[in-house]
């Protein structure tokens, strides 16, 4: 995806050699770059049943992947991107809060919020075929082609094997220097980590080196407000399609599914409304 070509930085001021002493008298940190907002249009929408909680999604091969949360009503689902039918489900025990997912090679990776499991499933008929054992909580999930990559509600990545489950390493997420909390469904694109933030309209890109927040994407108004309900939940819900490069995001318990284009500057709300 080539992404929207922001502004320059407006120019430096210059320091008078008086300010820039007591500037350095001060000891401030070293001048950051400010990291990119973009804003975004919608391009397309598909219908998402409001029952669905989404905790993971991702679209490979034609089929959309969803992982539904909340005690009792967690499952894994796969749908036919064409036309929105859904071909496959499977219930979780009641016990299991599902949240992130991911499709890697012949392998579904599904992630548990307390249980301290990440589920592993045959990709072709969604038998499952193992289970790793995570340190702590389970929120988003994606892969890099590599390793798995998980967040945890806290600002750190975790990345695992997909064999052995073994943490590599863990990365910390932030944003001019402060921690991101609250990291929760990822996608892996173009190189870098996409995550949701909980409870916030915005999703950041991440290097997943450093940890940086690169850029991010202001989602404020994506669900028009009549479209609201008393279930309707946070934005939630990254995935790419690799077949065509479209960008899809949603939310817990909404009615679409929205392909969206990024553009330059924050949009208002009202830019959006069909
Ligand atoms: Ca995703």
């Amino acid at each position: 995806m080539k992404l929207p070509t922001l502004p320059a930085c407006p120019p430096l001021v210059k320091l008078t050699l008086v300010s820039a002493i007591v500037a350095a008298s001060l000891a401030v940190s070293p001048a950051r770059a400010e990291v990119p907002v973009y804003g975004y249009k919608v391009t397309a929408k598909m219908p998402q049943s409001r029952d669905n909680f989404v905790q993971g999604l991702q679209i490979l091969d034609g089929h959309l992947y969803v992982s539904t949360g909340n005690y009792g009503s967690s499952s894994l689902l796969r749908y036919d991107m064409n036309n929105g039918e859904l071909l496959d489900e499977r219930p979780l025990d009641s016990r299991l809060f599902a949240e992130g997912l991911t499709v890697f090679g012949e392998r579904i990776y599904q992630l548990t919020w307390k249980s301290r499991l990440l589920l592993i499933y045959n990709k072709a008929d969604f038998q499952g075929i193992a289970h790793f054992r995570i340190p702590g909580q389970g929120w988003g999930l994606t892969h890099n082609g590599k390793d798995l990559i998980y967040s945890d509600g806290s600002h750190r990545l975790h990345y695992l094997s997909p064999e052995s489950g073994t943490m590599s390493h863990s990365i910390e997420v932030t944003e001019n220097g402060h921690p991101v909390s609250r990291l929760n469904e990822l996608e892996w694109i173009d190189g870098q980590v996409w995550a949701n933030v909980w409870q916030t309209d915005r999703i950041v890109m991440i290097n997943p080196v450093t940890g940086e927040v690169t850029a991010s994407i202001n989602l404020r108004g994506l669900l028009p407000e009549p479209e609201r309900q008393p279930a309707t939940d946070v934005l939630n819900g990254i995935a790419r399609n690799p077949d065509d490069g479209t960008l899809w995001v949603t939310g817990k318990n909404w009615p679409w599914i929205y392909q969206i284009e990024l553009i330059n500057g924050t949009n208002t709300q009202e830019t959006n409304y069909e």
